[in-house]
């Protein structure tokens, strides 16, 4: 069968190679077999889906009921989007339309996530009949939805009338006095209510939320925001709670606040998190909780592969003039995505092949999805890949995003990303490259490897310079693949002995 070729459609023939295998793979193997099914094609509920499944937003929420001091409504969500206006808001029809031209466009596209610009629950003729009508229209469409959590309980019959499997909840705190600093007042029967007061029944509400979802079956993904000195000493408790009352992942962020975007936290000066900060809270909750680490905070009419946007693809004049026949796109939707799960079916198969025996017990072998082998004697080290569809793929100066593996004895895993503006655009852009290149480098200032396809000698000297080892060893070769003979070659060379280099970044 001939697929449609997608620019950004991940080789799915291309076994582990194509796919995330780490720690995100023994969550998979761990999971029953109804809710690998639910969670296989996700790209937010699983890590290893988000190389090959894209997911959209339709903006059809615009207003809230609640404040949050990071959220200024003339942006997105600040919960679910990074900083900019939400091109343009859709009415119903207008969103069902863009959804089915998507879906035809971008045959991976698997979910679609009504995320804002407000809060869905807080426009509920609007969202429900989005939802209503791609039910009826698109039923190989999974729906997801993300709210404060404030009116929760009394839609959650509505969700599940719709088939609504997947809800995030954000949730950035349990205790009302910690909620009484991020939350200035809600809209509660009517009226408004303040401080303390407000942040009790937001709480309350969110948890009464939480557990209606999950004694219901459907999936509950928490998110929260990382704010500094606010609630980063209470976010494991967090952590611990919604996992207790059956949360199935929990996603922290970090508090995006610049001045300019008019949010309070902005104006006041509230930081955001280091991405160091970041790991080690959600480290620090992992022992009680599934993480996910690969959120891009993504615009609430966001389109496409997590870290990548769509959007001007399908603004309403372009929709407007497609000619779209969603019968026959299902059929190639379908088609695609049985393809796609033969092909993770046969990693999976293979992974749970006993492993070769290891030739030495010092350096990793890479086994997609197998057990961990022995521990070797090297420290962790952080990498970031210029990475696409799974593969070191992307030359450094075009790199938007940089994903960051941690390499270690136990394997390679993905901890975070980081944004980047490429600067060898090839064109009069290229003046700032200067620039661009010195905040690329303080991006990555804590990884002590960058992997990418091709590098520059210029921006080559310039990371060396900055105690980072640029790598174009690997050029398309699977990311963990690639993580892993890396760390090898650093072991075998003496530099992962307890105090080498990485310690100074700390
Ligand atoms: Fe959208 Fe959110 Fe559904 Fe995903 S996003 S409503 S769960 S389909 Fe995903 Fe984007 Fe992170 Fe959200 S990467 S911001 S977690
Ligand atoms: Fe803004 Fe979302 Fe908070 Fe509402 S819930 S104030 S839209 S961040």
């Amino acid at each position: 069968m001939d697929l449609p070729v997608i620019e950004s459609s991940p080789p799915v023939t291309a076994g582990c190679s194509a796919g995330s295998c780490g720690s995100t793979a023994s969550q998979m193997d761990g999971l029953s077999d109804d809710i690998r099914a639910r969670v296989q094609d996700h790209p937010c509920y699983s890590e290893e889906a988000h190389h090959y499944f894209a997911r959209m937003h339709v903006a059809v929420a615009p207003a809230c009921n609640i404040q949050c001091h990071y959220c200024n409504r003339k942006y997105d969500c600040a919960n679910e989007s990074r900083p900019g206006v939400v091109s343009e808001l859709l009415m119903p029809d207008q969103a069902v339309r863009k959804t089915l031209a998507v879906a035809a466009t971008i045959p991976q596209m698997s979910v679609l996530g009504i995320a804002g610009p407000g809060d869905p629950l807080a426009n509920p003729q609007r969202t429900f009949e989005t939802f209503r009508q791609l039910a009826l229209q698109a039923p190989d469409i999974k729906l997801c939805v993300s709210t404060n959590g404030l009116v929760l309980p009394e839609y959650v019959e509505e969700l599940a009338r719709y088939d609504i499997d997947h809800v995030t909840i954000t949730i950035n705190c349990v205790d009302p006095e910690v909620g009484a600093r991020i939350y200035p007042w809600i809209f509660w029967k009517n009226q408004r209510v303040f401080g303390r007061e407000a942040a009790a029944i937001l709480i309350e509400q969110q948890q009464k939320g939480l557990e209606m979802l999950t004694a219901r079956g459907i999936l509950v993904k928490v998110n929260s925001v990382l704010i500094p000195g606010v609630n980063d000493h209470h976010l494991p408790e967090v952590s611990k709670i919604v996992k207790a009352k059956g949360a199935f992942l929990h996603n922290v962020m970090p508090l995006i606040a610049e001045a300019g975007h008019g949010t309070f936290y902005g104006v006041m000066g509230q930081r955001s998190p280091k991405p160091a900060e970041l790991k080690a809270l959600q480290d620090a909750c992992e022992g009680d909780m599934n993480m996910m680490r690969h959120c891009r905070q993504c615009r609430a009419d966001a389109v496409g592969l997590l870290g990548e946007d769509r959007g001007a693809e399908f603004t309403l004049d372009k929709i407007e003039a497609m000619d779209i026949d969603y019968e026959a796109a299902m059929v190639v939707r379908a088609e695609l995505r049985a393809q796609i799960a033969a092909d993770l079916a046969e990693k999976r198969a293979k992974a749970h092949a006993p492993a070769a025996p290891q030739v030495t017990p010092q350096v990793i072998h890479f086994q997609p999805h197998a057990a961990k082998p022995a521990p070797a004697a090297g420290r962790p080290v952080l990498m970031a890949v210029a990475a696409k569809n799974g593969l070191v793929a992307v030359h450094f100066g075009h790199a938007k995003e940089f994903l960051v593996y941690e390499a270690s004895a136990s394997g390679a895993r993905l901890v975070g990303h980081r944004k980047a503006e490429s600067y060898c655009a090839g064109d009069e852009n290229c003046g700032d490259a200067d620039l661009v290149l010195a905040r690329t480098i303080q991006a990555l200032k804590d990884c002590e490897v960058v992997l990418c396809s091709r590098i520059g000698y210029e921006p080559w000297g310039e990371l060396e310079a900055a105690g980072i080892q640029p790598n174009g060893e690997h050029a398309m070769q699977p990311i963990e693949e690639a993580v892993i003979a890396v760390w090898n070659e650093m072991l075998v060379a003496g530099r992962l002995t307890a105090g080498s280099t990485a310690a100074k970044r700390a």
